[in-house]
């Protein structure tokens, strides 16, 4: 294919993946990222994805997407922001990680991903794709690095200049030739460390990693067991998530951002009390929250969660 063709297909899919309502798309050459090798092999073997066996397995799968989708040639990479201004009412409520607000972003971000494929498939016939989103051990921020979209934070979250970092990563992978957008290689934290000062956890690693041990967004979801009694006292009412690093981030004060509609937080969600919280029912568990991240965890882990969170001690 003639490069003057890819680069009217790589224009094009920039402009329909924003009629879509991505907020950034970047395009790159699929690659081993193998200077990651080293720092994700320390990691692993330093215990710090804890519980979350598969981001130790198949390592050369981990950093290589041609390993994962055979043929695969061009990764387009999206951020769809879930930034908000409207947040839960009650100061004294547990705290929902603003990213859990509205639809699970799993589907809307594959769904929007899909339907770009559906297109390419129109403008360029016989390309296949797979689309992702927090959905395998793909390396999402570093290939957002790579498309150009940003870099990676003190707090190792991705950060585009303009939006911020309160974005999902989404990538479609493509067995079809592209022109690629310029890595992002710059680092515009400077020396700023307000993320690295302001966990409450200390898990933010100097080499811009984190130990998932610490971590309340692994403690509150991913590690499905109690959270460790030294963390509780710092949990700082957080029962699903924790935004700390990111609330601190200067690059996140004021982003010019449009959030998706789906991610708005909904009114009932928004305005539950102390009290509607410690009492949350299975069936409101189930209505309120199916559709949503949360559903992630169990009911019973989320009522610990708010237990240990407002440190009432005892069982709800
Ligand atoms: C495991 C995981 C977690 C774990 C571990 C977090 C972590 N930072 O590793 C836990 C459960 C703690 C977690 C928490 C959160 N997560 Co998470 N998580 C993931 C997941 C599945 C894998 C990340 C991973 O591989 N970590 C392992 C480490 C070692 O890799 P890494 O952080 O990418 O860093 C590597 C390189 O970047 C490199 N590196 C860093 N700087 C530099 C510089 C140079 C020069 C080089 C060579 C390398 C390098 O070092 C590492 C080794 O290679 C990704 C989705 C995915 N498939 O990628 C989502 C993902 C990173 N999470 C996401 C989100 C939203 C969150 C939370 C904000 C949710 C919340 N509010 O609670 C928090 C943020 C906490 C934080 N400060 O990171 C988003 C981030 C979006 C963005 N804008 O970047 C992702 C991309 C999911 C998505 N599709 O949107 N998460
Ligand atoms: S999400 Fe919270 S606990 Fe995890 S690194 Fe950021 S501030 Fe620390
Ligand atoms: S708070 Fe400062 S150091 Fe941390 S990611 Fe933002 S700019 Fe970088």
């Amino acid at each position: 294919m003639p490069g003057k063709d890819n680069r009217e297909l790589s224009e094009g899919i920039k402009q329909k993946a924003g009629e879509l309502g991505f907020n950034i798309c970047g395009i790159a050459r699929v690659r081993g990222l193998v200077e990651n090798v080293v720092r994700l092999r320390d990691w692993i073997e330093a215990g710090m994805n804890d519980k979350m066996a598969y981001l130790a397995r198949d390592l050369d799968k981990r950093i290589d997407p041609g390993r994962v989708f055979s043929g695969a040639k061009s990764l387009v990479v999206t951020g769809l922001s879930y930034y908000s201004d409207v947040l839960q009412r009650d100061p004294e409520a547990p705290l929902l990680s603003r990213y859990t607000y509205g639809a699970d972003y799993h589907g809307v971000v594959t769904g929007k991903l899909n339907r770009l494929l559906e297109w390419i498939q129109i403008v360029r016939p016989g390309v296949s794709g797979r689309a992702f989103s927090d959905n395998s051990s793909i390396l999402e921020k570093p290939w957002g690095r790579e498309a150009g979209l940003g870099w990676q934070g003190r707090h190792s979250i991705l950060i585009n200049k303009k939006i911020g970092s309160m974005f999902f990563i989404g990538i479609l992978i493509l067995d079809t030739e592209l022109e690629y957008d310029k890595p992002c290689t710059e680092d515009y934290c400077g020396t700023c460390r307000q993320c690295i000062e302001a966990c409450p956890t200390g898990a933010i690693n100097e080499n811009r990693t984190i130990d998932a041990r610490k971590c309340i967004a692994n403690l509150t979801i991913e590690n499905r067991g109690p959270i460790p009694a030294e963390f509780v006292p710092h949990l700082g009412k957080r029962i699903f998530g924790c935004d700390r690093c990111q609330e601190v981030c200067p690059w996140n004060h004021d982003p010019d951002v449009v959030s998706a509609p789906e991610f708005t937080i909904s009114e009932e969600i928004a305005g539950m009390s102390v009290d509607e919280w410690k009492s949350l029912s299975r069936e409101s568990f189930q209505r309120l929250f199916s559709t949503t991240a949360i559903s992630r965890v169990k009911y019973e882990k989320l009522m610990n969660n708010i237990r240990d969170a407002l440190n009432q001690g005892g069982s709800l």
